[in-house]
């Protein structure tokens, strides 16, 4: 019987900040398992799953007894401790590291908050709700959305290959996971950004078949969406 894993991500797919650990540990193929806990059914609401995180959320990383919150610090956790994850994931230069940790900082209230924002007013709030989009609302969300992207092109990716310079990091891969979550609404949030088109495709082909394995579940989402137009 094979011995089980001792390093275990609990995870929901269509969650962004899951698939951006999945992808890393796939990716270098660091031995782990996996839990899904189905945040369509609220099972991170269980007893169960509030004992091992009380603020009822995905990603959790367990190892052994240690165990860890926050896609931002798994990710680095991850870096740190796994030696077949290579250092230009998360420089230990520090000048480097510090502008990996100046992007995720931000990531949280800007990439992440505004795609979200999008994708949960575009399709999760019309689908749990029954009614219609709210088109004043992803209007005002829309807009936000257009700041953070130029932001994005013109403060971190500038004219570099990644986010944080020559070397994809942990910032190329937690932003991608971010952008692609409008998608399962039917919207291409890079459309009009050619730049950050070719940055993507840039991260896309760097992470491989974990890229597209991580997003499948999105995808399905997509062509049912696109099925039903
Ligand atoms: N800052 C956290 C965010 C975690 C988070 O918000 N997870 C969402 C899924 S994307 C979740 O579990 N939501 C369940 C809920 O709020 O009930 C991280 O980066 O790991």
């Amino acid at each position: 019987m094979a011995a089980s894993p001792t390093l275990v991500l609990h995870l929901d797919l269509l969650s962004q900040p899951c698939r951006a650990v999945h992808i890393l540990l796939r990716l270098y193929r660091v031995q782990h398992g996996v839990r899904t806990v189905a945040l369509r059914r609220g099972e991170q609401l269980t007893p169960e799953f509030s004992r091992l995180n009380p603020m009822q959320k995905v990603p959790v990383l367990v190892e052994h007894d240690f165990v860890l919150t926050e896609s931002d610090a798994i990710l680095k956790y991850l870096v740190n401790k796994y030696p077949e994850i290579p250092q230009h994931w998360y420089p230990r230069q520090p000048e480097r590291r510090a502008r990996v940790d100046e992007y995720t900082a931000w990531h949280h209230t800007h990439t992440r908050a505004h795609c979200s924002r999008v994708f949960i007013l575009e399709f999760l709030a019309p689908r749990l709700s029954g009614s219609a989009v709210d088109a004043v609302a992803l209007q005002g969300a829309l807009a936000e959305l257009r700041v953070t992207l130029d932001q994005l092109d013109a403060m971190f990716l500038r004219r570099q290959s990644f986010l944080c310079g020559e070397d994809i990091t942990l910032a190329d891969l937690l932003a991608i996971c971010e952008l692609m979550q409008p998608l399962g609404g039917g919207r291409d949030v890079l459309e009009q950004h050619p730049k950050l088109q070719r940055w993507s495709s840039r991260v896309q082909s760097a992470l491989g078949e974990s890229f597209d394995h991580a997003h499948s579940v999105l995808y399905a989402l997509r062509d049912r969406n696109k099925a039903k137009l």
